[in-house]
């Protein structure tokens, strides 16, 4: 979908959050373009910082006429987002974009990678950011839930994989699939747990993955970086 004519979207994120980089890829896959507005200051206790999300958090995508529902209000969470983007590129019927799958293991690995981004989140904020002990209860038990969850999918990839079709040419994309990729490469881009032992690979399946992955045009478009600091007026 690009028609010069429609008013642009346009996503408020930052080029680092993982949560972004799943708005943005899935946008990429379904040819719908974005502008991109940069949320520079993610301590800020004002929500106008944040594009006006209640919450402060990112992304949030602007809609505009004719795609507007509901007086217009911007729409929050990523899933969300997508769910968005996918109808107004007129898929939300198509068998190839997959954003909620039939199969409980699916939908329970989705829960487990929306979770363990959460926990990065968590992470990065309190520890990398806040200056919080890493070695307080809190954080060790949000740690342990991440490496659990992390092994819990590299076991059973190959499962999921074959429950989101027959083949991955019967697919466009899966937000599983998106998802799973932006939280092992935010792993990666900010360090919180280990993702490779002294012998390789920490989740070898994962690892594999990643790399495939890595290689499709809206993840290289997409790559991690810091955004540049907001100009003075
Ligand atoms: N449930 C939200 C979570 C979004 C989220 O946690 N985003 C991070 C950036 S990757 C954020 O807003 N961090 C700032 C904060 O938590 O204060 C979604 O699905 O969009």
């Amino acid at each position: 979908m690009s028609d010069a004519t429609l008013p642009p979207l346009r996503l408020s994120g930052r080029s680092g959050s993982h949560f972004t980089r799943v708005a943005r890829m899935v946008a990429h896959e379904l040819a719908v373009p974005l502008e991109f507005d940069v949320v520079h200051d993610l301590l800020s206790l004002n929500p106008a910082d944040f594009a006006g999300h209640p919450a402060m958090k990112l992304p949030t995508l602007h809609v505009p006429p004719p795609f507007a529902t509901e007086g217009g209000s911007p729409i929050f969470g990523t899933e969300n987002i997508c769910r968005k983007l996918v109808e107004i590129a007129g898929r939300a019927d198509d068998p190839r974009v997959i954003l909620l799958p039939s199969s409980d293991l699916v939908r329970n690995a989705q829960e487990l990678v929306w979770q363990a981004m959460a926990a990065q989140v968590q992470l990065v904020l309190g520890v990398r950011i806040g200056k919080l002990p890493a070695e307080s209860p809190f954080f060790a038990k949000i740690k342990l839930g991440m490496i659990g969850s992390l092994a819990w999918i590299d076991e059973r990839l190959p499962n999921l994989l074959a429950a989101l079709g027959p083949s991955e040419n019967a697919r466009d994309f899966s937000l599983f699939e998106v998802s799973l990729f932006c939280l092992l490469e935010h792993i990666a881009f900010r360090p919180t747990v280990l993702l490779s032992g002294p012998v390789g690979p920490r989740f070898p399946s994962l690892h594999a993955f990643a790399q495939a992955f890595a290689t499709r045009e809206s993840a290289q478009c997409t790559v991690y970086a810091p955004d540049p600091p907001k100009e003075i007026q």
